[in-house]
């Protein structure tokens, strides 16, 4: 364990490889490794990448990933649950695309096909982003489809979240329905060489001038097959960064996501004890025959985890 921690905080590759296993397994020893490791964790900046599936996002990454290593930044790289039906087996899709980063020691990407039962963003996601934060990269991307409650998770972890839009996917209402307009702190319209981008960036800008009357995000129109815009992109992107520490909005960021990730192994916690609980499908059966109200399901497997609640 001494010499995995110490391997990992040097920056190696394998180590850093070997902890991801311990991780994603829920091996023995992995609450010790996140020990070790989380006073060494909060250096990398954490930049999400979400959008509908087949939008684009894997693409546009392995384009990113090359700006960074230009500019000389160590690159770690987490895809959560790839599911898109257009890359068809997705985390293949992924390496594929990713893959000229394949022999470059300063990029790491592993995908996840894991979620937590409860939805959003997977506590062990979570955690290979503090490994790779404590191995030493200088950027972690983190890749998620945005479909519901995972791209108000990134947004909790990220510094910047980038929100990638396409044409053809649908007017401006349901832009406005899928909730991206709050998080976003970056539009990329990507596959810009297609017809309607020019209709969709107008209608995201419409919609921004509609919502917002200060801190407006950004939209940076992205061919990402062709490597075009995404220079402007990166620049956008660190520009930001900047920006939400001189405005010290990155405090509230930091309590956010300790509170986010705390969050996540509070409910992973009460759902595995009581899900484990031998009376727990007994009480499931009583809320289906309306025995009991879920409300008092709940104050039964408390009390038989040992745990009072007070009445508010
Ligand atoms: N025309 C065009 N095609 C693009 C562009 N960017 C990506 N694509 C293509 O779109 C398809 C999906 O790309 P991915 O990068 O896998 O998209 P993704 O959003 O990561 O997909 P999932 O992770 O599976 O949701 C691929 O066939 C890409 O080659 C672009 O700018 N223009
Ligand atoms: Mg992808």
């Amino acid at each position: 364990m001494k010499d995995l921690v110490t391997g990992l905080l040097a920056g190696k590759v394998r180590p850093l490889a070997k902890a991801i296993t311990v991780v994603e397994n829920d091996r023995s020893g992995k609450r010790e490794l996140l020990k070790e490791i989380y006073p060494r964790t909060g250096n990398a900046y954490l930049l999400g990448i979400t959008g509908p599936p087949g939008a684009g996002k894997s693409t546009l990454t392995d384009k990113v990933i090359s700006k960074l290593r230009q500019q000389g930044k160590t690159v770690g790289v987490i895809a959560v649950d790839p599911s898109s039906p257009f890359s068809g087996g997705a985390i293949l899709g992924d390496r594929i695309r990713m893959q000229q980063h394949a022999l470059d020691d300063g990029v790491f990407i592993r995908s996840m096909a894991t979620r937590s039962h409860l939805g959003g963003l997977s506590k062990s996601a979570v955690d290979v982003m503090h490994l790779m934060d404590a191995s030493g990269k200088d950027v972690i991307i983190i890749e998620t489809v945005g479909v519901g409650q995972d791209e108000v998770d990134i947004v909790r972890i990220a510094k910047t979240t980038v929100v990638v839009m396409v044409p053809g996917l649908g007017d401006s209402v349901q832009i406005a329905k899928a909730g991206v307009m709050e998080i976003a702190d970056v539009f990329a319209v990507n596959k810009a060489d297609r017809e309607g981008a020019d209709k969709l960036f107008s209608e995201i800008r419409a919609m921004l001038d509609m919502i917002k009357d200060k801190d407006k995000p950004e939209i940076f129109r992205t061919v990402a097959v062709d490597d075009v815009g995404i220079d402007e992109l990166v620049q956008g992107i660190f520009a930001h960064g900047d920006k939400v520490v001189e405005t010290g909005l990155i405090q509230k960021k930091i309590a956010e996501k300790a509170e986010s990730e705390l969050r996540a192994y509070l409910l992973d916690s009460i759902m595995e004890r009581s899900t484990t609980m031998t009376d727990y499908d007994e009480i499931v059966k009583r809320v289906a025959d309306k025995q009991i109200t879920p409300m008092d399901g709940v104050d039964e497997i408390f009390a038989g985890l040992g745990m009072t609640i007070k009445e508010s």
